[in-house]
This record gives structure tokens, C-alpha cells and sequence, in this order.
């Protein structure tokens, strides 16, 4: 049977959904060849080099599916997808999603020890990649990969998305003639943001995710004049749907690809293409901000953006003030996971929640409660745990059994690991959190990875990894170690089993601390917490 990895919704509750409308039982490109019938020749999406009408889009999708369908890819079908950000992406997700071959986000920074992992997990027949990203060679890394996993191929998304001018008239963009997939169907795997080791797989359906895309859209108050500049890496939730690529294509908008989140390539697409708005993680928004202030000519570039969102890491409120008076448009703060829930400050919100909260869940179906620690719901303005369940928010991660069971209340609510507050308006202010994550800029770490990798360095002890400050990412990864008596490790014998376990770069400690011994809990765990604790004075001696 396939897809007996998957965790459904259960019966009754997807009926609800199905019943109140939410759930149209569509495929998700539905909204996108309705959009290309209406207006083929309106601009779908460009990227520095190429644009494509919305006719010309659903032709490249129809030959990419074809090209999957010589691939001997076939519906049901899991295919690992590196792409870099570029123009082809788009086709490429639209042939998936109409052929039924469903995508696993990967990022461009995953390394042999992500993908082999991942191949395994969601035991995907094929990888699609982008041959080289930034001087890396993803097609010959893509082909270690095929050797070492239960991968069958590996095939370059240049070749397999070939550019095709629309003919008039609409195209298909479903190829084969078999019946598209819809509904409860997987639409695509997006990857979790780092707990318990290597990255997990979140089963989007094409139901859940379409109604999210709808949602955002919505809040966003997107319209077909909408021009968004896709700036994160293209599989993340946020740029995809919330509301992204799918958002933005379902309304018959415009999506511009950057290759880059620089203000020197950015900014002149935004002058360019009159882009409307666009989303960042607080490290980049931060560099946009600091740009302007030091190139005040540089504001000029940005007159057509109204909007912007902000997400992915907690955006400092004196940074989310700086916002409208310096790029002179509105700011979103945007606090979503991958795993479903998306919660935004609306645009007609009061300044002090557009900066001073991270919004609050964007649709009214949406579940959440915030819990003490013996899972008694607490007051308002009082810190807790955030569970959450939801018409997009799915039951359980791909193939993790005995992980979902902790992920995951009996009753279905999802632990999102993360510590906030929910003042008396309803909006939500993340405090902190009570996951073993680094966030790193906005991408997620997984502590414990981390810490696997260190343990084969022969002269470690135990080893711990924690969320540093650091100016520009907001936290760095960090590890701490207890060498073997008489032993001394140095960070570049770390890197080396890093580099040696094949792991993303964005993995490698960036300051290491050599201690005695590390502090435990009562339970005889290592004490994160006080960990941090004590490597506060030396970050105030550094800085
Ligand atoms: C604090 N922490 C935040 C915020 C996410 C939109 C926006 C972000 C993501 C994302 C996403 C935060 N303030 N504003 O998928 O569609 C942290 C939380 C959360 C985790 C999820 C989207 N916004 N976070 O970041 O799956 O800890 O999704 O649980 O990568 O990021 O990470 P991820």
C-alpha cells in the first residue's frame, strides 16, 4: 500500500473540513490553469534572465512532466528536489504537482549526509538538482548520493525543465492524460526545522496546502496586480505558501525569483519588475534596513513595495520599528513553521502589534493553546508551551512512529516547542523555546545532529551544542566539549568529522568551548539551560 507512512487526518475532522469548504479537494495547480486560461499571456514568473507568461508556464509544465514521465517517475513517486533559485522551479513544481510526483524540499546546503538520510526516510526514486549552486557540484554530489541510498537516478532540472514558449491556446499541463491527483493526495514533503536529529519529512496535501496558500493570500490581500520577489530558498514553507509562490500564482500575480537575498541584486528587481512585496528572514531584513541607511538614494529602488514579511526568527522590536519609516512600506511579522500553523499581524493591525508581536493564527479553524509545564492551559500574558491543531496543520511527520508520539498529543495537537505568550488582543509574542534547535538566522539546526557528529571525534567526551548570540544571525551554533583526559580537540578536528559525515555546512560549530565538565539535570541530562547560563560572561567579554 502506498503512503502508509503517512498520518491522515482523522475521518471525522477531515469531513469538517471538507464540509465547511476549506478543503475544495482540488489539485493545487487547479487555481493556476484556471489563472492561465483566464490571462496567458500575464507574466507568471521571471528571474534575471528568463520570464515566462502564465501560457508559456503551463507549457514548460507539460514538457517537464513528460520529461518525469521519461524518467520513468510516476505518480506517487518521491523525488529529493536541490534546486538553486531560479525560474525553473516553478514549472518544475507544477509538473509535480500535476503528475503526482511529489517533491522533498531539500536546501541547496545539504550535503551527503542530509540527502542519503532523507532518500532513505521518504525512500524517494530519484534526485533533481540545480548541477552546480554557488561553485558547488550538486550533480556529481547528487550522484555519490544515488550510489550509497535506494535513489535510483539523478537528473538535472536544466535539462529536465527546457523553456517552452506558449503556442496559444491553453495547454494541459497534466501530459499523460492519467488523472491528476487532488484532494487528501500528498502534494509535497517540506522538511522540519531540526529537532531530534536529522530532518524530518511534513506530508503537505494537496487539501491542506492549497487552503493555506488561499489563507495567506487572503491576509496578504493579494490581487493579480501583486508582484512578489521570492528572496528565501524556493522549497521553504514560507516563500512557497504563506503566501509565496502558490499564493501569489493562485491569484494570478506576478513571483520574480532572486538568486540572491543581497541588497545589490534585490533592489534593482524590485525597481525593475515594481514588486509588491516579498518575504525575509530578520538577518536579511536587517541587511535591507542597513543598506538604506548607509545608501539613502538606495530607497528610491523600493517605491513600488507595500508590503513586507518578517519571519522565520524572532525580529527585534526596535528592528520591526525601523521598518515603515525607512523602506517605506508595511511590515507582516510572520511566526509559521513548516509542520502547518502560520501566524501573521494583519495589515490593518495598530503599530504596537505590527511591532511589537508576531501576529496571530491566520485562519479562524485554527487550534491553538498555550500550556504551563504539566499541560494546564495558562493564563493570558503568561508564557507557556504553544500545541496547535488545524486544517493545515497535519498529524504526524513522515515515517516517525515513535517520534510522533512525543510530537504529538494523543488528541492530535501538535508540540510546537515553542515558548510564547498571547496577550489579552490575541496576538502572540514568542519568548523563547523548549526545543534543541539552533536558529541560525532563520534555518534551523538540529542540536543534536550536531552533537552525534562531535561524539566521533576521538578525543570527546561529551559534547553539547547551543544557540550562541551573534550580531548578524541572532544565534550561532555553538559547542561545548569535556576533552578525554590528556586529549585536546580544537575546532578544526570538529570540522574534520564534519566535514568527514558529509554534513550541511551550516552544521559546523562556530566557537568552540573546552570545559571540565558539563552541568546535568536531576534526571542526569545535559543542563542546556544552565549551559547558556554560564557561557553568558564569556559572550560579554567578547563583545
Ligand atoms: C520567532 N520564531 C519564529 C518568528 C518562525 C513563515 C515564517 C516562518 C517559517 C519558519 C515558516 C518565527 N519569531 N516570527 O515556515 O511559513 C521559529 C519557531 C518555529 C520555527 C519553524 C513560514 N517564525 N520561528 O520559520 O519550519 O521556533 O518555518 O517553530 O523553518 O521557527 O521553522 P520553519
Amino acid at each position: 500500500m502506498p503512503n502508509q507512512d503517512i498520518v491522515r487526518w482523522p475521518a471525522v475532522v477531515a469531513d469538517r473540513y471538507r464540509g465547511g469548504g476549506l478543503w475544495r479537494g482540488e489539485n493545487l495547480g487547479d487555481a493556476i490553469l484556471r489563472r492561465a486560461a483566464a490571462r496567458p499571456a500575464a507574466v507568471a514568473v521571471r528571474d534575471p534572465e528568463t520570464s515566462l507568461t502564465y501560457g508559456d508556464l503551463v507549457a514548460t509544465a507539460d514538457a517537464t512532466a513528460a520529461g518525469l514521465a521519461a524518467a520513468g517517475l510516476r505518480r506517487g513517486d518521491r523525488v529529493l528536489v536541490q534546486v538553486a533559485n531560479t525560474w525553473r522551479f516553478v514549472p518544475l513544481l507544477l509538473a509535480c504537482l500535476r503528475r503526482g510526483v511529489v517533491p522533498v524540499m531539500c536546501l541547496t546546503g545539504h550535503r551527503e549526509r542530509e540527502l542519503t538520510h532523507l532518500a532513505e526516510l521518504t525512500r524517494a526514486r530519484a534526485i533533481l538538482v540545480t548541477a552546480v549552486v554557488r561553485g558547488v557540484d550538486h550533480l556529481a554530489l547528487a550522484r555519490r548520493v544515488v550510489e550509497r541510498s535506494p535513489l535510483e537516478r539523478a537528473v538535472d532540472v536544466d535539462t529536465l525543465v527546457p523553456c517552452v514558449r506558449s503556442t496559444g491556446g491553453v495547454p494541459s499541463a497534466d501530459g499523460s492524460g492519467e488523472p491528476v491527483p487532488r484532494g487528501e493526495d500528498p502534494a509535497v514533503f517540506l522538511l522540519s526545522g531540526g529537532t531530534g536529529g536529522l530532518p524530518k519529512a511534513i506530508c503537505r496535501t494537496h487539501d491542506d496546502y492549497g487552503y493555506n496558500a488561499r489563507t495567506a493570500a487572503d491576509v496578504c490581500a493579494l490581487s493579480s496586480s501583486s508582484v512578489y520577489l521570492a528572496v528565501l530558498p524556493l522549497g521553504h514553507n514560507f516563500p512557497l505558501a504563506c503566501p509565496g509562490i502558490l499564493g501569489v500564482l493562485g491569484v494570478g500575480g506576478t513571483v520574480v525569483v532572486s538568486p540572491s537575498p543581497r541588497p545589490e541584486v534585490c533592489f534593482p528587481l524590485i525597481r525593475q519588475h515594481g514588486v509588491t512585496m516579498t518575504a525575509l528572514v530578520p538577518t536579511i531584513a536587517q541587511r535591507w534596513l542597513d543598506t538604506v541607511r548607509q545608501e539613502p538614494a538606495a530607497r528610491a529602488d523600493l517605491e513600488s513595495l507595500r508590503l513586507l514579511q518578517v519571519g522565520g526568527s524572532r525580529l527585534a522590536d526596535s528592528v520591526a520599528r525601523r521598518v515603515g519609516p525607512e523602506l517605506g512600506c508595511a511590515l507582516q511579522q510572520v511566526f509559521g513553521m513548516a509542520e502547518g500553523l502560520i501566524n501573521m499581524t494583519r495589515l490593518d493591525d495598530p503599530d504596537d502589534v505590527v511591532t511589537g508581536t508576531q501576529g496571530r493564527p491566520m485562519s479562524a479553524h485554527d487550534e491553538i493553546r498555550i500550556l504551563d509545564e504539566d499541560g494546564g492551559v495558562v493564563e493570558d500574558d503568561t508564557p507557556g508551551l504553544l500545541v496547535t491543531r488545524g486544517p493545515y496543520t497535519p498529524r504526524g511527520y513522515v515515517n516517525a512512529a515513535a517520534y510522533n508520539r512525543h510530537a504529538f498529543t494523543a488528541d492530535g495537537w501538535f508540540r510546537t516547542g515553542d515558548v510564547v505568550r498571547r496577550r489579552p488582543d490575541g496576538n502572540l509574542v514568542v519568548e523563547g523555546r523548549d526545543k534543541d534547535i539552533i536558529n541560525r538566522g532563520g534555518e534551523k539546526v538540529s542540536a543534536e545532529d550536531v552533537e552525534e557528529i562531535a561524539y566521533r571525534c576521538a578525543g570527546v567526551l561529551h559534547a553539547a551544542a547551543v544557540a550562541l548570540p551573534d550580531e548578524a544571525l541572532g544565534e550561532r551554533v555553538g559547542l561545548v566539549i569535556v576533552p578525554r583526559p590528556g586529549q585536546t580537540v580544537t575546532l578544526d578536528d570538529i570540522h574534520a568529522e564534519m566535514r568527514a559525515a558529509g554534513a550541511a555546512r551550516i552544521k559546523y560549530p562556530e566557537q568552540l568551548h573546552v570545559v571540565d565538565a558539563l552541568p546535568l539535570t536531576g534526571v542526569g541530562k545535559i543542563d542546556k539551560k544552565a549551559l547558556r547560563r554560564q557561557l553568558a560572561p564569556a559572550r560579554e567579554e567578547r563583545s
